[in-house]
Order: structure tokens, then C-alpha cells, then sequence
């Protein structure tokens, strides 16, 4: 089972988006819910670019670099704040039970503070694989960072599960030759293979049996 970070496990997503509107305001780039999206799963430079083209702006390389360092300052002044009880509803009762059951487990993550992240929810030691933005050169939705992740596991692509809020995600799980569970809405996820709207009261059997 390998597991995006944001927006799966935790809902950070919510505050790249805040920090995301921030750096949009300062550019003077209207910047909504919708567009918000579109950067799901993306690196932050390559984030960056997507609000630039919504803006239809153009900045030299040593200003991207700028904004991307600024917002990640105020990504992180969210992140510092985060308590153990933001992990996503579900979330941990399903990681213990696919424990239990005999899954191995890999975080499959774009971002470069998953390690901090994993560490203020108290699950450093819950995958047998961490993949994160530091490990990896290319961005979903190539499939290199649960590639990874399925090699560090031992585990053939057809037999791993991917559960991703974001399409890029989702196409990444499916360019890697893998099935994909979407977190959130349909019509966020259309080419997702089943959609869950939280991990409450989810089973990793249930989702074995539909999907493989
Ligand atoms: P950072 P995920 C992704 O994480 C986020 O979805 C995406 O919005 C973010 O830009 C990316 O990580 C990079 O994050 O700025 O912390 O390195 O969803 O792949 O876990
Ligand atoms: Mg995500």
C-alpha cells in the first residue's frame, strides 16, 4: 500500500493552498479553490509555474527560486503549529490494521518536509518505505516516486495500491502500472479506480478485494 502525504494522510493540503493564495496575492494572481488543484501533488517549483501560467506572468529564475523559499516559509509556520490530531480521520486505524494484517506500507510523497511531517504526527516508524520529494527528480504525474516506493517494498506495480487526493497522483499510480484509490470527490478524480472520501471505517481487505 503506498500513501501520498498530503491531503491522504494529513491535511496539509489545506495549507499549501493557504500559502499558495499568500504568494498569489503578493503576484497579484487571482487565485481560487478550484485553481488550487491543479497544484495538488506537484513539486514547488513546479506549482510555482502552474500560478504563474494562471497569471500569465513570467519571473527570472533566481525570483521563482524566491517565492518558493517564501512560500515554504509560510508552509512551515502552519506545520510547526500542527498538533498530532491533524492526521485525516481514519488515518491511523487503517495504517495499524494494514500493519496488522501483514501490508507493508510506503509513503509515496512530492513533498521535500514529509520527514517533518511524519514526525509531528507520531508516524516516523509507521511505513517500511518513506519516497519523498528529496529522493526523487521527476514529478508526479510521472510515476518515479511510487516506483520507488514498490521497489523498496519488494512489491511487483500490479500488486500495490496507491491512495492519492491529487489526478497528477493518480495518473502517476497509473503510469507506474498500479491501482488508485482517490481521497476526496469524483469529480476531482475522474480517473481514479474507486474514491473514498475519508479512511473512516475502511478496511485495507475491502480494498484489496475490489481492486486486485
Ligand atoms: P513541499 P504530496 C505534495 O505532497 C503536495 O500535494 C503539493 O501541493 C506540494 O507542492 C508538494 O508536495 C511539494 O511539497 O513544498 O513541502 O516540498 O501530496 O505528494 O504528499
Ligand atoms: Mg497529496
Amino acid at each position: 500500500l503506498l500513501f501520498d502525504l498530503d491531503g491522504v494522510i494529513v491535511n496539509t493540503a489545506e495549507y499549501h493552498f493557504l500559502a499558495w493564495k499568500e504568494i498569489a496575492g503578493r503576484l497579484g494572481i487571482p487565485f481560487t479553490r478550484g485553481d488550487n488543484e491543479r497544484l495538488k501533488g506537484l513539486s514547488r517549483m513546479r506549482s510555482l509555474e502552474v500560478l504563474l501560467d494562471i497569471g500569465e506572468k513570467k519571473l527570472d529564475r533566481g525570483e521563482e527560486e524566491r517565492y518558493c523559499e517564501e512560500k515554504n516559509r509560510i508552509y512551515l509556520s502552519y506545520i510547526r503549529k500542527m498538533e498530532k490530531d491533524a492526521i485525516l480521520p481514519g488515518v491511523r486505524n487503517f495504517l495499524h490494521e494494514a500493519k496488522r494484517e501483514g501490508y507493508l506500507l510506503a509513503l509515496g510523497s512530492a513533498s521535500k518536509n514529509a520527514g517533518l511531517i511524519l514526525e509531528k504526527l507520531g508516524l516516523t516508524n509507521s511505513f517500511d518505505a518513506v519516497i519523498d520529494g528529496n529522493k526523487v527528480s521527476r514529478t508526479k504525474p510521472d510515476p518515479e516516486v511510487f516506483v520507488k516506493g514498490a521497489s523498496a517494498l519488494g512489491m511487483e506495480p500490479e500488486k500495490c495500491i496507491v491512495f492519492e487526493d491529487a489526478e497528477a497522483g493518480i495518473r502517476a499510480a497509473h503510469a507506474g502500472g498500479m491501482k488508485a484509490v482517490g481521497i476526496g470527490k469524483r469529480e476531482n478524480l475522474p480517473e481514479a479506480d474507486m474514491i473514498l472520501d475519508s479512511f473512516r471505517g475502511i478496511v485495507p481487505e475491502t480494498i484489496e478485494s475490489m481492486l486486485i
